[in-house]
């Protein structure tokens, strides 16, 4: 007997509402819910595939420990004693730095990992705290903070009114949208169309979003920076600037970047000079714009100048706050504005060996190595990655696994045996997404419409397993009741009750306390979510969380950087530079044991210009070796002109032909991984990687 239920993917930002045939425990076929007022019937390969989790024979369902080089299944209270023993012994020998985290990018797509995750570290207080974001986002985080006084208190571009979509290194129409959580990127772009906007895409590589887009320019990778900035001086220099009353600092910005002509930024980038200026005069011009730079912009070295240039770039031409510009959302539970997540800090302390700063309490996934392998007070003796796969994702995977190999003590929350848990002493795997009740305090924030859902577990879970809260709160209790330093009483009694209320209790209280009238009655009643509107307008200053209640345009941070800017040497001709992509089939890391996202054709291989090739000798379809400062790999070459001359591309998330990974599939999937080609002393200044312009050699390989 099948029946319909309606429920959630969390697989990427877009937040799909979905309607699933389910027959017993099996998930028979699954469709875009069309009654979702945010998704509207949006769905995609990865949102079909949702189901091959829930079904995945590889997928762990109980705790395991590793017994040499095999893995045996142990009960769940054995399991939480393990690794409450393993965290304290490193906390008590060694002291609480001793202890490293990293959360990786699954962990804000569930509830419990964003009500209990969160407390849970807490509680350790390590400043050894890392996670994806200083791979992804983290200066759009330091300069939310910096500007506006919120980390999270981020403009959204308002899709649905615009009439000029300029984007900076996204990909949309594969991604399906980041920090702008925008379902159905294709019909809300046609539409876009149809009342006679415009999309404008900068990239070095002519990407789906380019083709659809009405002007596609090639970028040099890395040099995002001159051309924002000459795009903004080009607007305050003629006069088209209609800055708010309430920013500050502007006077001090036009001189800060007179140097930064687009004559300059031409030689830089490779973007004519007049066609920056006509971009920024079209900007300017536009009855509602929306600049927007993403991860192909953050991940270089100066993502925070760039991310800083986009707010500026909306600011200055009075397209912030606006209808049709970047606006902001008021969620139903406004996680910003209740403090339930912090406004951030930066530079409160430094990592030990490299001196970098932390911001919002995290320091730069970049030093993980070095903080593991460098002996000393301090050092990382203890690793515990919950949803993250940093072997893959982060710069010289290879170096950090080699690191992790050496680590006193490894202990993992995942799903699966991937190519960093493969390390661990222990797993403890949680229920997944069908499994569990989903609300999305992350993503409502940073979507292009206020909306608000709850979503009951479409399955419930079995006996012998545990929600990732439930994961959290007994890992917390156990390592604290070990601790030799103990906290004061009251601080415990505060975490414990803390960790004991369940998510979707926590949810029903957030949302009494929220303005925006609805209850969690609502929500049940009304399972596909409910519709608030359209973003608001005229919002600031009021919602600013500045000390001043103002906006002071020139940040000394970023204003710092500029000298730094204009010493880089422009790049050198005959320079090949690695930058990475998404196809709408991967899903980072992971999911490439789903048969149905991994059949047809191949999609690892490094793309390179033909005249690059053949500058080379080299043919299309060859192995090439790709070297770069920190490590090398032989992967297959496919010959395009969608990248451009100097520029080669290949997707993050593969290489997962290792030992011990327990994923018989993606074993078999080919492709190599980018972030051993990846150099963690490549950073911006917010601390987050430059991933994007790795200068690397291609030469083919002997055979
Ligand atoms: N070169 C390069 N590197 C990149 C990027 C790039 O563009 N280029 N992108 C970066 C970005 S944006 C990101 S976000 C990171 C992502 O990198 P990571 O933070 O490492 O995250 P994932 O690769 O998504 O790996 C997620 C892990 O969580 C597990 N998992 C899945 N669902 C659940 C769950 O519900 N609970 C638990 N406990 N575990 C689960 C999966 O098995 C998988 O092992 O990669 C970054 N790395
Ligand atoms: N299908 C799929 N969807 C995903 C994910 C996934 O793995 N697969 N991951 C999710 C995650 S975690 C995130 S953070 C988002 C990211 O969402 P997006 O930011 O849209 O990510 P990408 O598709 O990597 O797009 C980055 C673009 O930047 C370009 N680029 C690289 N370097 C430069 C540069 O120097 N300048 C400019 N102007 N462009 C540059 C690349 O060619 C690429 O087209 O996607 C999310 N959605
Ligand atoms: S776009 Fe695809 S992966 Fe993203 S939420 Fe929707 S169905 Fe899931
Ligand atoms: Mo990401």
């Amino acid at each position: 007997m099948s029946e319909k239920r309606i429920g959630v993917c969390n697989l990427c930002e877009a937040i799909c509402g979905l309607e699933l045939t389910v027959e017993g425990d099996r998930v028979t076929a699954v469709r875009g819910n069309k009654d979702d007022p945010l998704s509207r019937g949006h769905i995609c390969p990865k949102g079909v595939a949702i189901g091959d989790i829930h079904a995945d024979p590889d997928r762990l369902r109980r705790p395991v420990r590793r017994v040499g080089d095999t893995w045996e299944e142990i009960g769940w209270d054995e399991a939480f004693d393990l690794v409450a023993d393993g965290l304290a012994k490193a906390i008590n020998d060694h002291g609480r730095d001793a202890l490293g985290i990293y959360l990786g990018n699954p962990n804000v797509h569930s509830l419990g990992s964003m009500t209990h995750g969160t407390a849970m570290v807490k509680t350790f207080r390590t400043r050894n705290k890392f996670s994806a974001t200083s791979v992804d986002q983290l200066p759009h985080q330091l300069l939310a903070h910096l500007l506006y006084g919120h980390q999270l208190l981020l403009p959204i571009p308002d899709i649905d009114r615009t009439s000029y979509f300029l984007v900076f290194g996204a990909n949309p129409m594969a991604s399906n949208g980041s920090l702008m959580t925008v379902p159905d990127f294709p019909a809300r772009l046609r539409a876009l169309h149809d009342r006679g906007g415009r999309m404008v895409v900068l990239d070095p590589r002519r990407t789906e979003t380019a083709r659809v887009a009405d002007e596609h320019h090639f970028v040099r990778p890395d040099t995002d920076a001159w051309i924002l900035l000459a795009m903004l001086r080009t607007v305050l220099a003629e006069g088209l600037a209609t800055p708010p009353a309430y920013v500050d600092g502007l006077p001090e910005v036009t001189s800060a970047i007179t140097a930064f002509t687009p004559e300059l930024a031409e030689r830089a980038s490779g973007l004519p000079a007049d066609e920056i200026r006509r971009l920024a005069r079209d900007f300017a011009a536009a009855d509602g714009a929306a600049a927007y730079g993403r991860i192909g912009v953050s991940t270089t070295r100066f993502g925070s100048v760039c991310q800083w240039a986009v707010q500026l770039l909306n600011l200055v031409t009075g397209n912030l706050d606006r209808v049709g510009g970047a606006m902001f959302t008021n969620p139903a539970i406004d996680a910003v504005g209740t403090g339930l997540i912090g406004r951030g800090h930066h530079d409160v302390w430094r990592s030990r060996v490299r001196d970098l700063p932390e911001f919002g309490g995290e320091l730069p996934v970049s030093v993980l190595a070095e903080e593991i392998e460098t002996p000393g007070d301090g050092q990382v003796r203890a690793l515990l990655t919950l949803a993250g796969n940093p072997v893959l994702s982060t710069p010289d995977g290879a170096r950090l696994e080699r690191a992790v190999t050496g680590l006193d003590f490894l202990a993992a929350v995942d799903i699966y045996v991937n190519e960093t848990t493969r390390h661990a002493d222990v797993i403890l795997p949680p229920t997944t997404a069908l499994e569990r009740d989903h609300y999305d305090l992350v993503f409502h924030l940073l979507a292009v419409r206020n909306t608000a859902r709850f979503t009951p577990a479409v399955f419930d879970k079995a006996r012998d397993q545990r929600h990732d809260w439930e994961i959290y709160r007994e890992i917390a209790l156990r390592t604290a009741s070990r601790l030799h330093q103990r906290k004061p009483l009251a601080r415990r009694l505060k975490e414990r009750a803390r960790l004991t209320m369940s998510p979707t209790f926590l949810i029903g209280m957030l949302l009494r306390t929220g303005r925006s009238g609805v209850t969690i009655t609502d929500l049940r009643k009304n399972p596909s979510g409910v519709d608030l509107g359209p973003l608001q307008p005229d919002q600031l200053p009021d919602r600013l969380q500045t000390d001043d209640g103002r906006i002071d345009a020139a940040v000394p941070l970023v204003l710092d950087e500029l000298p730094r800017l204009l010493e880089e040497p422009l790049p050198a001709t005959g320079e090949l530079l690695l930058i990475g992509r998404r196809h709408k089939q991967d899903c980072n890391s992971w999911m490439h044991n789903s048969e149905r996202l991994t059949k047809g054709r191949p999609r690892h291989q490094l793309l390179m210009n033909g005249a690059d090739l053949a500058e080379r000798g080299i043919a299309d379809g060859a192995t090439v070796t790709v070297r770069s400062r920190v490590g090398e790999v032989q992967v297959e070459v496919s010959a395009t002109d969608d990248v451009m001359p100097g520029v080669v591309s290949l997707p993050h998330g593969y290489g997962h032909q290792r030992e011990g990974v327990l994923m018989e599939r993606a074993r078999e999937v080919v492709g190599v991984s980018i972030n051993d080609l990846t150099d963690p002393e490549r950073l911006d200044v917010s601390g987050n990687a430059a991933l994007s312009g790795v200068p690397v050699t291609v030469s083919a390989s002997r055979s």
